[in-house]
């Protein structure tokens, strides 16, 4: 069976590792948001491709899920020191990444190469794509009129002024490779990443969300029991879809686009396709191979 996995953020990549572990080579691709995408400090930062290879490469921290664990900032200390913008924490060892990502990316290349490099140079073998090679930065426009760049709504500003909604940029092309990996699907299975800001960047590219009604698709809930695990994602669901924080809710977001939902105990809801009610926490490594164990088996009788 062939899977491909359309992912953002920590939740993301978590449930990327977990199929990672499970599923046989040559099985998986990963088709990873790059909204959040911006440029810092000259460099060209890819959280969620990076948050995505590092959990593959075992590198990421279990409890903050980005970044390179037990890393230094020292260069960050330097930063400060000198008054430069030191709102985006780059560790010492994570800069690495964005200096030859930015490298690859003034020598030509594509950001589907320098992704395919960089996971060479950590060991990760299962592909991870970019979702375009374009730029398609989101922004989010404020209740209060201001359009702030996604980095910096939800790191520089802590998230805290509320959302009235996420504009998805770019010209809405993606890439060949994208466009291959969906053609050969069998399931695609949609992350439990934030709906808005990491999933609908990537179902709004053409041929995305085609791909998605003709191919059997199940989605993981991010939210558990009316909370987000991570991140703004239940303030935005109140804020932009007008809804209360939920399992359902999230279903309603991604309406016509699913044959099956993964949700926590507790949150089934009636849905029209099959549900899979367990434990969708998927902190630890040994919850993810777990959980994604059950997703397969649920999903294999979906195809
Ligand atoms: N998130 C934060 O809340 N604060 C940071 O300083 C921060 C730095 C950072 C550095 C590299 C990286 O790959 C991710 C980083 N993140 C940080 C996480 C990231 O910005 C968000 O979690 C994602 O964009 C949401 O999908």
């Amino acid at each position: 069976m062939s899977v491909v996995a359309l992912a953002g953020g920590v939740g993301g990549a978590r449930l990327v590792d977990g199929l990672d572990r499970v599923l046989p080579p040559g099985s998986l691709t990963a088709i990873v948001n790059t909204g959040d995408d911006f440029e810092h400090w000259g460099l060209h930062i890819s959280p969620d491709l990076d948050t995505v290879m590092y959990t593959l490469a075992g590198l990421s921290p279990e409890d903050r899920g980005w970044g390179i664990d037990g890393d230094t900032f020292e260069v960050l200390r330097e930063v400060r020191c000198r008054g430069i913008d030191d709102w985006f924490q780059l560790g010492d060892r994570d800069l690495v990444t964005h200096l030859v990502r930015t490298q690859a990316l003034a020598l030509g290349q594509s950001l589907t190469q320098a992704t395919a490099k960089l996971c060479d140079s950590l060991g990760v073998e299962r592909p991870i794509l970019p979702m375009s090679d374009a730029p398609c930065p989101t922004s989010i426009l404020t209740k209060n009129g201001e359009e702030l760049a996604f980095q910096e709504w939800l790191v520089k500003e802590r998230a805290a002024p509320s959302v009235s909604e996420a504009r998805l940029g770019g010209m809405g092309e993606t890439t060949a490779a994208v466009l291959a990996a969906l053609k050969a699907a069998d399931l695609i299975l949609i992350c439990p990443s934030n709906p808005y800001v990491s999933i609908d960047p990537i179902l709004r590219l053409a041929g995305v969300s085609e791909a998605v009604r003709r191919t059997p698709t199940v989605a993981v809930s991010p939210i558990l029991n009316g909370n987000a695990v991570k991140g703004p994602l239940a303030g935005m669901i109140l804020e932009i879809g007008g809804r209360p924080p939920s399992a359902e809710s999230v279903a309603i977001h991604y309406n016509g686009l699913l044959d099956g939902f993964a949700v926590q105990h507790g949150d089934s809801f009636g849905a029209a396709y099959p549900t899979l009610e367990t434990n969708i926490l998927i902190q630890t490594r040994q919850d993810r191979i777990r959980f994604a164990l059950e997703l397969i088996e649920f999903a294999r009788d979906l195809t």
